[in-house]
């Protein structure tokens, strides 16, 4: 990984070779052992990005520790495919991305930080007070900051409750692309459709259109979203990256989770 400024912002803003899958790690729910190792299965499957945090039950120590073992993990590998002139090296080398829960829960060891507003929150604390709270840490740590919308539609889960928001509801697509406007406006680069962790229904497609069309920004999807086909939809909607947190969290075996991550990603392209 280079240490070159905007790298990992272009990286992620790169939208010309089509829908790309982003594992969710959320260290409260996994040692940081395992989360490198469902990690190193997620990227030789085909996932391009590791973000790592979770609305409640994470802190600096183990965004750290997960952080840490999960780059370690990678290293190892990259230096392994470095020495293999079979192995394609730069397969590994995808960004480890913070995606805090607020100023807690952050880490030196990240390459970047969703840089968030909560844009539907009702708390003046997910808007700019956890930011701020945590500006000075990310700028002395040298973290790059993502900027980033981060709206949370229904049914929204933990993170809507925690985050207090105004949830987006299906039918709301004046409302989605009023937010899209107002974070390109912002000056974000990202904007992100939330339905929630593990939520029953993911975003709706016309959500996903609606936001598309409003805006011209770097558009993630993530929250209830289990298979191939269901990613494909949003994909087809317009999402530029997919992320799923649980459904790698079923899968203890890495052989498993390599085979589940590779039929996931082949479908969400449409192979
Ligand atoms: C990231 O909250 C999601 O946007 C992750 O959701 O755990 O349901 O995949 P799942």
């Amino acid at each position: 990984m280079t240490n070159e400024e905007s790298w990992v912002l272009a990286y992620v803003c790169d939208r010309s070779g089509g829908t790309r899958h982003a594992i969710l790690i959320d260290p409260a729910d996994q040692s940081a052992e395992v989360a490198a190792k469902r990690c190193v299965a997620a990227v030789s499957a085909g996932s391009r990005m590791i973000l790592v945090g979770g609305s409640s039950g994470t802190d600096t120590d183990n965004v750290h520790d997960t952080i840490t073992a999960i780059r370690e993990a990678l290293e190892l590998i990259t230096w392994a495919s470095s020495q293999d002139s079979s192995l394609d090296e730069g397969e590994w080398q995808v960004p480890i991305i913070l995606f805090p829960q607020g100023a807690a829960a952050l880490s030196p060891a990240a390459d970047g930080i969703t840089f968030m507003m909560l844009m539907n929150s009702t708390s003046p604390r997910f808007l700019i007070e956890e930011q701020t709270a945590g500006a000075p840490f990310i700028r002395e740590a040298g973290i790059e900051a993502l900027p980033m919308g981060y709206v949370i539609c229904a049914p929204g889960g933990r993170a809507g409750q925690v985050g207090q928001a105004s949830l987006i509801e299906a039918e709301d697509d004046e409302r989605v692309k009023a937010y899209a406007m107002a974070a390109e406006s912002y000056g974000f680069r990202i904007f992100y459709l939330e339905a929630g962790s593990g939520a029953s229904h993911p975003v709706a497609q016309n959500l996903i259109q609606s936001a598309k069309e409003a805006c011209d920004l770097t558009l993630v999807v993530g929250g209830g979203i289990r298979d191939g086909k269901t990613a494909r939809l949003a994909a087809e909607a317009g999402a530029d990256w997919i992320i799923t947190g649980n459904l790698a969290e079923e899968f203890d075996d890495a052989d498993e989770l390599h085979q589940v991550l590779t039929q996931f990603i082949n479908e969400m392209n449409g192979a």
